[in-house]
């Protein structure tokens, strides 16, 4: 059976975009792979956060992604920080990556922006810790969003240069990609829906009222001039996509192409159907979230399962870099 890795930062609420882009393909592929689902909590530390409200964001976390199907029998479930291997196996794979196909991330250029020389350095080596999590467990697979493919592409690349260096070790993950699913901010469609953009995503936590609220603001006009649909617009349809049936979807469709589409009644549709849509995760988050002690069981199981797992390939790449013996 081949073997799935992906994760998910708690670095803030889960939104529409994690849902559309990862999680719910998450749901689906546990009846088909072995599943590790991870709380990327080291990844979180890249950007500032703050102590106190780092457990909390990582209940959160792990609450949402229960609720959204993720089944602790079916899955490993469990926390980034409990399995220590992924750092260990980060340095020793940061000592085999070059520093320019770690500049040329995209995401470290976003986010790094003018400030490249004074961010921390765990920014730029951000996708060296995602390759360890990765080949830790060998995976094969691994279901992303499209704005995380640069990212395992240089896994990718890391994986083929210990191969070819130490010798065969670890599989070539392959991107396992959500189908239209790249969600863009709502108040800035350019830019992708994102936990550190105010404003730009729906949290799957959201209230109708709020739901409709952010909808309605929606971007629809900003964009080139001409026959071409707008990003804004674009975005609203790539959801509704998303979470309306499909003789909705025609509806809106057939309207946009004869000219007569009103966009506060796409937006109104489009908010109903994810209220239609979020409302039992939002509820059953918020159930589980009451229990946080069985929380806490789920992803020290799930810990319990992963650890032996990237023990032994930790030893395995220790072993072929000529680390921990004399002879
Ligand atoms: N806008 C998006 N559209 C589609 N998929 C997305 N993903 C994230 N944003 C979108 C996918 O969600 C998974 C988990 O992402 P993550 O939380 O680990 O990291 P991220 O991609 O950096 O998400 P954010 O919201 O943008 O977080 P911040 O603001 O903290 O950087 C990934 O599979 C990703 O592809």
């Amino acid at each position: 059976m081949s073997r799935i890795f992906s994760g998910i930062q708690p670095s803030g609420e889960v939104h529409l975009g994690n849902y559309l882009g990862a999680v719910r393909n998450w749901v689906k592929l546990q009846d088909e792979y072995e599943c590790l689902y991870c709380i990327v909590d080291l990844h979180a530390l890249t950007v500032p956060q703050e102590p106190q409200e780092l457990p909390r964001r990582v209940a959160e976390a792990i609450a949402t992604n229960l609720a959204c199907g993720l089944d602790p029998e079916r899955s490993i479930i469990f926390v980034q920080s409990a399995v220590p291997e992924h750092t260990e196996l980060c340095w020793l794979l940061t000592c085999l990556t070059p520093i320019g196909a770690l500049e040329r991330m995209t995401q470290f250029k976003d986010k790094a922006g003018g400030k490249r020389h004074s961010v921390g350095a765990g920014l730029l080596t951000y996708p060296v810790l995602m390759a360890a999590d990765i080949l830790l467990y060998k995976a094969d697979t691994v279901p992303v969003g499209e704005d995380q493919v640069q990212h395992l592409e240089l896994a990718r690349e890391i994986a083929r240069k210990f191969n070819s260096t130490y010798g065969p070790t670890f599989p070539e993950p392959q991107p396992l990609l959500t189908a239209g699913a790249r969600i863009m901010a709502l108040n800035a469609p350019e830019k992708k829906m994102s936990k550190s953009l105010p404003g730009s995503y729906i949290s799957l936590a959201e209230e109708p009222e709020t739901i409709r609220q952010k909808v309605m603001r929606a971007v629809t006009d900003v964009g080139p001039q001409g026959n071409e649909m707008s990003p804004g617009v674009k975005n609203l349809f790539t959801i509704l996509e998303n979470v309306a049936p499909p003789d909705v979807v025609k509806q809106f469709r057939d309207a946009y192409a004869s000219g007569t589409l009103r966009y506060s009644d796409l937006k109104q549709t489009l908010a109903e159907e994810l209220i239609r849509t979020l409302t039992p995760i939002r509820e059953r988050r918020a159930e589980l979230l009451t229990r946080p002690q069985e929380l806490q069981e789920i992803v020290a199981a799930g810990a319990a399962r992963a650890r032996p797992m990237a023990q032994a390939v930790l030893a395995e790449v220790k072993e072929k870099m000529g680390l921990g013996r004399l002879l």
